[in-house]
């Protein structure tokens, strides 16, 4: 560096940009980071320029690196009540999907993928670490996983098990309130008045015994339960 210039390290501007001057010579730069390497030699933990003749002024200068694995994904998977087995449409929908770390009630992330028919869902762009993982969907209590290990640069798979249905009210527990609301709306079908399709715990389209049966059968219950846990088997009734 020149000796009118020496702030070293120095750091970009709001656009990524740096620059200092240098006395008269031949110069090469090169850029490190942590866990990235040249993009054409993976072997390679840094990546430089050719030979730069100084003067002239060099601006503009790119040195790329490649960072893989960054970021960690979370592939997991539920199982619903009262709404037929993996594949049926109605297991599809939002899933709320809350990340702590590990050991603490100290939330990291909360995301809301949608499951798929087959009760899997993907949650990406997490950094790696440990977290305890919940997973909710509105008319059921939650699952959840602990100690979850996310690893950078690739996925890992989580089976939260069985989401206990009715949670009409979607507050994590299932009480005198949910019954109420589906008492309430108890033998209504979609497009009536008074219908409430949070009450439609199996989502075909009209409140009834067997939405009944299921907030039954989970009465007094309250969520997170712990991943593998077993619940009360609304099929059994
Ligand atoms: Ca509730
Ligand atoms: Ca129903």
């Amino acid at each position: 560096m020149s000796s009118a210039n020496t702030r070293n390290p120095d750091t970009t501007d709001a656009q990524g940009h740096l620059g200092w001057d240098v006395a008269p010579g031949f110069y090469k730069v090169r850029a490190e980071k942590t866990g990235c390497t040249a993009p054409n030699n993976p072997a390679q933990a840094f990546n430089e320029t050719a030979v730069l003749s100084i003067p002239p002024l060099v601006v503009d200068l790119e040195i790329r690196l490649n960072c893989p694995g960054g970021t960690s994904t979370l592939n997991g998977s539920v199982v619903f009540q009262g709404k037929g087995v993996a594949g049926d449409a109605r297991w599809a929908g939002p899933l709320s999907v809350q990340l702590f770390q590990a050991g603490t009630s100290t939330l990291v992330t909360l995301v809301k993928p949608t499951g798929s028919a087959n009760g899997t869902f993907t949650v990406t762009g997490i950094a790696p670490g440990s977290y305890d993982v919940e997973v909710k969907q509105a008319q059921t209590l939650s699952r959840r996983a602990n100690a979850v290990v996310l690893t950078a640069g690739s996925a890992t798979t989580q089976s939260f098990g069985t989401l206990p249905a009715g949670d009409v009210d979607n507050n994590n527990t299932i009480t005198i309130i949910d019954f109420s609301i589906l008492r309430a709306s108890f033998g209504l079908s979609d497009g009536q008045t008074g219908y409430d399709a949070r009450a439609d715990l199996n989502k075909n389209g009209t409140v009834d015994v067997l939405d009944f049966s299921l907030l039954r059968a989970n009465f007094g219950l309250a969520g997170p339960v712990v991943a593998g846990a077993a619940v009360g088997a609304a099929s059994a009734r």
